[in-house]
């Protein structure tokens, strides 16, 4: 059974309460429900943290034994070498999302510290690129 882990970064606790027309009103616990049924034979996991050590270090944990990570790093994103770094040092390979086409907002959303450490990344299509990135990993 394939091991994959969904990593969110901060202020995506929030989602489904706040802003929801950026960010849709499904909260991602219940989006990961809907996921889990969706790939019952995956090993699906869930991590969020407002902390950009606490990311980092269950980068570390899960990087040599897990098949795949799916990450919305936040804002992280835009200003993350230490993330880009331990995505670098890690043996799994990663998938950036974001739910926000971030390339239509403002300009400091349009770099990505991350991007060139994955695999690929999918932008824009709301909670649908989770789904889309752990299939990238079944393929
Ligand atoms: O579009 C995305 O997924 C982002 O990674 C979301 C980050 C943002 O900083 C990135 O530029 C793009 C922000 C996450 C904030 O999430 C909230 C969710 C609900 C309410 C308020 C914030």
């Amino acid at each position: 059974m394939k091991k994959i882990l969904i990593i969110n970064g901060p202020n995506l606790n929030l989602l489904g309460k706040r802003e929801p027309t950026i960010y849709g009103s499904q909260t991602f616990e219940e989006y990961f429900q809907t996921l889990q049924s969706l790939f019952s034979d995956v090993d699906l996991h869930y991590f969020q943290s407002n902390h950009e050590g606490s990311l980092i270090d269950k980068i570390h944990e899960v990087g040599f034994t897990f098949d795949g990570i799916v990450l919305n790093a936040g804002a992280y994103t835009h200003t993350s070498v230490a993330i880009a770094d331990a995505l670098s040092a890690v043996t799994t390979p990663a998938v950036e999302v974001h739910i926000s086409n971030v390339h239509a907002r403002e300009a400091f959303r349009h770099h990505s510290y991350l991007s060139s450490r994955v695999k690929g990344v999918i932008v824009g299509l709301g909670l649908k690129g989770y789904e889309l990135a752990v299939r990238y990993f079944l393929s």
